[in-house]
């Protein structure tokens, strides 16, 4: 955790220094010679004016800021991208280096690369509500012992007042957002899904691969609500899932992590597949299940879900784990 900063407060001077950035990327970009069409290259974030720094990591190279575009509340995640194995030899050749320091047979150097091999995957979410902002501020987090009893008297109740808002995933499946984005789309109402690059993903290379398929059914919260009347669903999403994985990305199922989360931040079913390999955030054991587990459990006991304690960790600010204190389960 050394190469963490805490939660930290920009100074002013900080903030006017990342306004006259935002408006100098503003006409960089103007300027900018990289994807053609201006209209592409667009500065959402020219007025953005962060006002702190939710959490950062220098190894991992991200920052989660909190700020303001116009009146609205912004989160904006900045993350440096991996080096691609098929950019190198532009990387060589198209790059300038400055000699840093040289002795004996060691060598280092400062590089700077075209621009378009330099970006930094930017997300931003606006109007972004309190939670959201909770959710990308790095806290202490606390494992939970959840009975079906306290899933249907602390958790249920504080789910249906609090959650997210779904609109993204309705816009997904009515396709009015990311359809272009669409790797598989099953469009039965009980058995389809939609399978799509998870917003956590560049897609510019397979070593972080990131989909999720969000199943069609609208009334599937979490892995709480499944039982093995939901086996069918869950082996189409499976097994299509997968094919379409091997199809368009030539990865093979044997280098698939095919998971659901539980908790999860948004309670409409949905699946991540990600790249064996990548430490993807939340693929650790205290969250993520894997669908093949998950499909086993159900067949050898159909309510499985409904009846077994699990286990999660929940953040120091959030509510449900205030209910669950509230309840004298912690
Ligand atoms: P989750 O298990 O509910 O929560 O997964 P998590 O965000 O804590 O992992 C929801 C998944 O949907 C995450 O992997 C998000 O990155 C992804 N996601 C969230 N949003 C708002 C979008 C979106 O608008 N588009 C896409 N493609 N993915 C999203």
């Amino acid at each position: 955790m050394a190469d963490v900063a805490t939660k930290r407060e920009l100074s002013s001077a900080e903030t006017e220094a990342a306004s006259r950035e935002a408006k100098r990327a503003k006409v960089d970009d103007k300027n900018g010679e990289e994807g053609g069409d201006e209209a592409e290259w667009e500065n959402v974030l020219s007025t953005f004016t962060a006002s702190r720094v939710l959490s950062d990591s220098a190894r991992e190279k991200i920052m989660f800021l909190h700020g303001k575009i116009a009146d609205d509340d912004a989160v904006v995640v900045l993350e440096k991208t991996p080096i691609r194995e098929d950019s190198l030899a532009e990387l060589f050749r198209g790059s300038k280096l400055r000699l840093e320091m040289k002795n004996d047979i060691y060598s280092s150097y400062r590089l700077q690369a075209p621009p378009h091999l330099n970006e930094i995957k930017t997300t931003v979410v606006c109007p972004a509500t309190e939670k959201h902002v909770k959710k990308y501020q790095r806290q202490e987090s606390f494992l939970v012992e959840e009975t079906g009893e306290d899933y249907r008297a602390v958790t249920l109740p504080y789910v249906q007042e609090q959650s997210l808002s779904l609109q993204w995933v309705y816009n997904i499946l009515e396709k009015k957002a990311e359809a272009d984005r669409i790797v598989y789309d099953d469009p039965d109402p009980e058995l389809g899904f939609v399978l799509l690059p998870d917003l956590k993903w560049d897609q510019k290379q397979v070593d972080d691969l990131y989909l999720i398929a969000i199943a069609r059914q609208k009334d599937i919260k979490s892995l709480r609500d499944l039982s093995s009347e939901h086996l069918p669903l869950l082996q189409n999403i499976f097994q299509k899932g997968k094919e379409a994985v091997l199809q368009r990305y030539k990865l093979p199922a044997s280098k698939l992590r095919v998971y659901l989360h539980y908790q999860p931040s948004y309670y409409h079913l949905h699946v991540h597949f990600t790249k064996l390999g990548y430490d993807a955030p939340g693929c650790g054991v205290e969250r993520a299940h894997l669908l093949s587990d998950v499909i086993q459990n159900l067949q050898s006991d159909p309510q499985f879900y409904r009846s077994r304690t699990l286990y999660f960790p929940l953040r120091a600010d959030d509510g449900l784990l205030g209910r669950f204190k509230e309840a004298g389960r912690l």
